[in-house]
C-alpha cells in the first residue's frame, strides 16, 4: 500500500529530479545552473490559516479547496478524495549570480536578470509537470498563478494576488516574512518559490516558528535592517516595504539604466521592458540562509 509518506517523498524526488535534469535551469549566457537544489514541502490545505488569509491579504485570497472546486467542479464533489493539499517549493539561487548582485547598487546585473527571466519559465514549466502527474494518476490538481484562477491588481498599498504563494509556503513551514516584505526560507530569501494544490492526501510539514517574522532578525530585536540600504529605490525603512516605490522604480527607471541589456523573451513576462530587481535581497545576511541575531550591528 502506497502511504501519505511515500507519496510525499516520491513528489519530493520528482521535483528535484526535473530541476536538475531541465535544460531550462542551464543558462544561456553561461551555461551554468539556475536555480540549486529545491527545498519541498507540504501545506494541509484544510489548515484554519488559509481561512485567516481571508483577513490578512484580503476576502479575494483563495483558500485551496476554493481552487479544486473552482477548477474540479463536479469531480471534486464527486471525487472519493476531498482533502486537499498544497505541495510547496523554494528554488534557491545559485551562488555565482547572486555573487554578481551583491556588488550591484543600483541596477541587478544582467546575469541576474536572464536567471530570473528564465528561471521563472522553469517554474512554470515544474507546476504544468506536477499538474499533470497528478491528473494522470487520477487526482484533481491546479497550480493556481498558472490557471484561469489567478489575478493580480493593484491595491493603494500596492500589488497583491489573489494566491500569494509565500503565505502558502508559510503554511508549509517553509520560512518567515521579513522587513522587506520577502521570504526568508533555510535556503534564503534569493529564491522564486512555487505551488500546486491537489485533492492526494500528504502529510503537513512541521511548521516550528512562533510567528510569521521569526526569521528576521530586525523585525525579532531590531538588529540588521541591512535590506534598508540594498534597496536602490529608498523603498525599504524602519517601518517597512513600500510596494508602491519598489514597483514604480522598476517599471520607471531600471528599464533606462538597463537599456543595454539584451533581455530575452520570457513566455512568463511577456512585457518587454519587465526587469526584475531584488537587491534588498543580495549582500545581506538572509540572502542564503536564515540569519542569526548576532549577524546585525545591535
Ligand atoms: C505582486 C507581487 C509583487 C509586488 C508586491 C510584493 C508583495 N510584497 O506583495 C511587487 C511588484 C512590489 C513585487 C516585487 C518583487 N517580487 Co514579487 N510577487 C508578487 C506576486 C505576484 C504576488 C504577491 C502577493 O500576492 N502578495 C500578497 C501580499 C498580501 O503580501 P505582503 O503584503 O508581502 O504580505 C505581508 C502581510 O501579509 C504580512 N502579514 C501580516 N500579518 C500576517 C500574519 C501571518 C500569519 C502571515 C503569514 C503574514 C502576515 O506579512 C507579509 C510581509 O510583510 C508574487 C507571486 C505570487 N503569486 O505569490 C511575487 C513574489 C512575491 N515576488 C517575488 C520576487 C522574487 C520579487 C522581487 C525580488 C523581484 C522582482 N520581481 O523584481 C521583488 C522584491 C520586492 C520585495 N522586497 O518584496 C517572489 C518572492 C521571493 C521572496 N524571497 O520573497 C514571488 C513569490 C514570486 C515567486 N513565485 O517566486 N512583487
Amino acid at each position: 500500500m502506497v502511504t501519505r509518506v511515500d507519496s510525499a517523498k516520491a513528489i519530493e524526488a520528482a521535483i528535484k529530479a526535473f530541476v536538475s535534469g531541465s535544460e531550462q535551469n542551464l543558462l544561456g549566457i553561461d551555461g551554468g545552473p539556475i536555480w540549486e537544489e529545491p527545498l519541498v514541502g507540504f501545506a494541509d490545505g484544510e489548515d484554519p490559516l488559509f481561512e485567516e488569509y481571508k483577513k490578512i491579504i484580503g476576502s479575494f485570497h483563495l483558500t485551496p479547496r476554493e481552487c479544486l472546486e473552482q477548477v474540479g467542479g463536479d469531480s471534486f464533489k464527486a471525487a472519493a478524495h476531498r482533502r486537499t493539499s498544497v505541495i510547496c517549493w523554494v528554488l534557491p539561487m545559485a551562488s555565482r549570480i547572486r555573487a554578481g548582485n551583491r556588488r550591484r547598487d543600483s541596477a541587478p546585473t544582467i546575469r541576474f536578470v536572464h536567471a530570473t527571466r528564465h528561471g521563472e519559465v522553469l517554474n512554470n514549466s515544474l507546476r504544468r509537470y506536477l499538474v499533470s502527474m497528478l491528473t494522470q494518476n487520477g487526482y484533481i490538481a491546479v497550480a493556481p498563478v498558472d490557471s484561469s484562477l489567478f489575478k493580480s491588481f493593484n491595491l493603494p498599498t500596492g500589488r497583491t494576488s489573489v494566491w500569494s504563494e509565500r503565505h502558502v509556503l508559510y503554511v508549509a513551514g517553509m520560512g518567515t516574512f521579513s522587513l522587506n516584505d520577502g521570504f526568508i526560507t533555510a535556503k534564503g530569501m534569493a529564491m522564486r518559490c512555487g505551488s500546486v494544490v491537489t485533492n492526494l492526501e500528504l502529510p503537513a510539514s512541521p511548521r516550528v516558528y512562533k510567528g510569521h517574522i521569526d526569521n528576521c532578525p530586525f523585525l525579532v530585536d531590531g538588529s540588521c535592517g541591512d535590506c534598508i540600504d540594498r534597496c536602490p529605490a529608498g523603498a525599504i525603512t524602519v517601518k517597512g516595504h513600500d510596494k508602491v516605490k519598489c514597483d514604480q522604480y522598476k517599471r520607471d527607471v531600471l528599464p533606462g539604466l538597463c537599456k543595454f541589456y539584451e533581455i530575452p523573451p520570457n513566455t512568463r513576462h511577456s512585457q518587454s521592458d519587465w526587469i526584475p530587481c531584488g537587491l534588498c535581497q543580495f549582500g545581506v545576511p538572509c540572502e542564503s540562509r536564515i540569519p542569526s541575531r548576532k549577524d546585525g550591528p545591535g
